[in-house]
């Protein structure tokens, strides 16, 4: 049986990038997979957070993903902190991981970057959480985008180091599904930085509630370099800025790299830029509304996580019993 998990961090609003390089996709495998889906709580304290703020980034990241089209009755939609086999099976793995196989995560260098002997022990340990909340569901496959291709890695290591050292085969291991045209959405302000949350432009990304107008105003504003759009994509290879708006573009439409410069060959980056705001505006104008009218209803989002939560654990208790006898705890 195909079992998905995924998962996103209630940071601060969902953008562009979550959206095509993640979401999207959690909306496409519904189809024809068993989907778990989860707000990250736990894996957003690794750096600190208002707690009021946190509360209400769970609620709206909860209400982004269920706007966007999450089922959550066919599926499970919950928030991490509400199922506490988490955190015990990522204590299991801090034990099985080796710090030399942390040491080489490129995202806790980036993130840590030069005040790293300040960064929390959760923020170096994150992978281990990352690993156990996909195999606490003995999860087959992941989607995520590429940013997260290193971290997936590192879960089928856990997999394999736990199921070697205990001689079982208790683990699968896990696959990432990385797929469409735009795996790392990057930054509208700098074409070699990733898309986040976390950039302090609110300029460098289209969040998800943005208002049409200021989706116009962002991708007018978008870096580009002085040159038409060019014939082929490997002339986009040297032009960073330029292939992540044509990488958006195809996304959004669901055609070609090559398709989209194909269409636009000789055109001036003010037209095209104009066409890619309309398909923004047309994708995301009503999820938005969606998302505005479920957080509204506050009560509804939260029932919706209580009822998610309680479905995973009833997915993970058996998991862990499994992995308490493995280890040889005594439970009585
Ligand atoms: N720029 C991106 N392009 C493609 N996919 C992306 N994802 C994130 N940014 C991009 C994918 O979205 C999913 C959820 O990610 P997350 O919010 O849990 O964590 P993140 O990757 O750390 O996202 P941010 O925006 O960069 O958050 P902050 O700023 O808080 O660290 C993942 O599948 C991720 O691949």
């Amino acid at each position: 049986m195909n079992r998905v998990f995924s998962g996103v961090q209630p940071t601060g609003n969902l953008h562009l990038g979550n959206y095509l390089g993640a979401i999207r996709n959690w909306v496409t495998l519904q189809a024809d997979h068993e989907c778990i889906y989860c707000v990250v709580d736990l894996h957003a304290i690794t750096v600190a957070q208002d707690p009021a703020e946190l509360r209400a980034s769970t609620r709206e990241v909860a209400a982004s993903l269920l706007a966007a089209g999450i089922d959550a009755k066919t599926g499970i939609l919950f928030n991490q902190s509400q199922v506490s086999a988490h955190a015990e099976l990522a204590w299991i793995f801090n034990c099985v991981a080796r710090l030399g196989w942390l040491n080489r995560m490129t995202q806790f260098k980036e993130k840590a970057g030069k005040h790293r002997e300040n960064a929390s022990v959760g923020l170096y340990a994150y992978p281990n959480l990352m690993a156990a909340d996909i195999l606490t569901y003995k999860a087959t496959h992941v989607p995520v985008g590429e940013d997260q291709k290193q971290h997936l890695e590192l879960c089928r290591d856990i997999a394999q180091a736990f199921n070697s050292q205990y001689g079982v085969d208790c683990f699968p291991l896990t696959e990432p599904l990385i797929f469409g045209e735009a795996t790392r959405v990057m930054s509208l302000r700098d074409g070699t930085a990733k898309m986040s949350k976390s950039d302090p432009s609110d300029y460098a990304r289209i969040n998800l509630t943005d208002p049409p107008d200021l989706i116009v105003k962002k991708i007018r504003r978008a870096r580009t370099d002085p040159d038409p759009l060019p014939s082929t994509p490997d002339e986009l290879e040297s032009r960073p800025e330029a292939a992540n708006l044509v990488g958006i573009f195809a996304a959004l439409c669901s055609e070609s790299v090559e398709a989209v410069c194909r269409r636009f060959d000789g055109a001036q980056f003010s037209t095209f830029k104009e066409k890619l705001a309309e398909l923004a505006i047309a994708e995301l104008t009503p999820i938005t509304a969606e998302m505005q009218r479920l957080m509204d209803d506050p009560a509804y989002v939260e029932s919706v996580l209580h009822d998610g939560a309680e479905r995973a654990r009833n997915l993970s208790e058996p998991v862990i019993r499994e992995v308490q006898e493995v280890v040889g705890f005594l439970i009585a």
